[in-house]
């Protein structure tokens, strides 16, 4: 008998802000490291007003990005205006670096189609809640891409709840035989609602489940953005080469699930004190500050982005609603002739 080895793939973790060596420091211009926090905070204050929306019945769900802001800004920062990028439900930091306008992804919370309208034009698909499905529209772009021989790339979100599910492994296999030109991005923030990490996958990474794939599986320090820039931007390289990668971004979901969860049922205080204290804002200020760009500006921008929020916020408030029949558009590029005819004919009924 004998056994041998016959393949031995291993996982890297990138981290910048904890690493020792600052050699490569800077390497984004110092506007950028600006703009960067500006993001992140208006992404912030979006949480908090979206959450006073829910209260007062604005808004009837709401899922909290408060944590990922890092994950999600850094890693559209990477992305370039060619790209695209598939969002799940908890993307509203990346739709803000994406360019969305705010008062439209305020929309969208409100339950109005029409905040969905216009984001084709800044290559990103609309938000689909079926957990998983974001991973195969994310194989699909990047096999399209591929087939094409289109230089672009696409980047896809969902958590690490997703990678259970059949949709998650059907996508990364297709990708690797397709050389799909496809980011698989994973923010890991250690619960799918109720459900710990540690119960969800015996794996000891999400990042490692790429290697069955043949794909590569990297681990970034999610509350770290100059990290996540650093993997996504390197991800993106390889994919519009023709090798996919899965990114796990380890990052903490600091607050509920979503407005309808009560997350004091299923999790430690202490354990939510600790991540606060890796808080991605808080982390990126005290970077900024030891390398004096921190400055007046930046103190004083909390304020300002409440500010942008709450004008974004009025404004969809105050925005037209979708027309009923619009329920039968966008689904077909043609719409069939039957469709054609119920649109008619529930017209003929809202009307009487
Ligand atoms: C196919 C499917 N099953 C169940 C749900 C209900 N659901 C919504 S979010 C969620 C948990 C997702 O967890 P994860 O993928 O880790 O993402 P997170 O919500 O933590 O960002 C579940 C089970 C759903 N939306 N779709």
């Amino acid at each position: 008998m004998a056994r041998k080895e016959v393949y031995s793939g291993s996982i890297e973790r990138i981290e910048v802000m904890n690493a020792d060596d600052e050699e490569d420091f800077p390497w984004i211009e110092e506007d950028e490291y600006r703009e960067l926090y500006k993001k992140m905070m208006i992404a912030r204050k979006f949480d908090e007003k979206a959450f006073s929306l829910q209260r007062r019945g604005e808004i009837s769900t709401y899922a909290p990005h408060k944590g990922q802001e890092a994950a999600q800004i850094g890693s559209m920062f990477a992305l370039e205006e060619d790209d695209w990028m598939v969002p799940s439900f908890r993307e509203t930091a990346a739709f803000i670096m994406r360019g969305a306008p705010l008062e439209k992804i305020f929309q969208r919370w409100m339950g109005n189609a029409n905040g969905q309208k216009g984001i084709s034009e800044i290559n990103t698909l609309p938000v689909a809640i079926p957990v998983g499905t974001q991973n195969l529209h994310t194989a699909g772009l990047g096999m399209a891409m591929s087939f094409k021989e289109d230089e672009n790339a696409v980047i896809g979100f969902t958590g690490d709840g997703s990678t259970s599910e059949g949709d998650f492994h059907e996508a990364l296999n297709f990708a690797g035989v397709y050389n799909a030109h496809s980011v698989f991005f994973v923010q890991n923030n250690q619960f799918a609602i109720s459900m710990p990490r540690e119960k969800q996958t015996k794996s000891e990474t999400i990042a490692q489940k790429a290697l069955a794939y043949g794909i590569e599986g990297i681990q970034v320090d999610g509350n770290d953005i100059l990290a996540v820039i650093k993997a996504t931007q390197e991800a993106l390289e390889s994919a519009r080469n023709g090798n996919p990668v899965l990114i796990e971004a380890v990052t903490y979901r600091l607050e509920d699930h979503t407005t309808s969860d009560d997350s004091t049922r299923y999790r430690d205080s202490e354990e939510v004190e600790e991540w606060k204290e890796k808080d991605p804002l808080k982390r990126f200020r005290e970077y900024l500050q030891e390398h004096d760009i921190w400055d007046d500006e930046l103190e004083a921008f909390e304020e300002e982005a409440k500010k942008i929020v709450d004008e974004a916020a009025n404004k969809a408030l105050e925005m037209e609603e979708p027309e009923f029949d619009e329920l039968f558009d966008y689904v077909y590029a043609d719409m069939p002739d039957l469709l054609a005819d119920e649109k008619e004919e529930f017209k003929e009924e809202v009307n009487k």
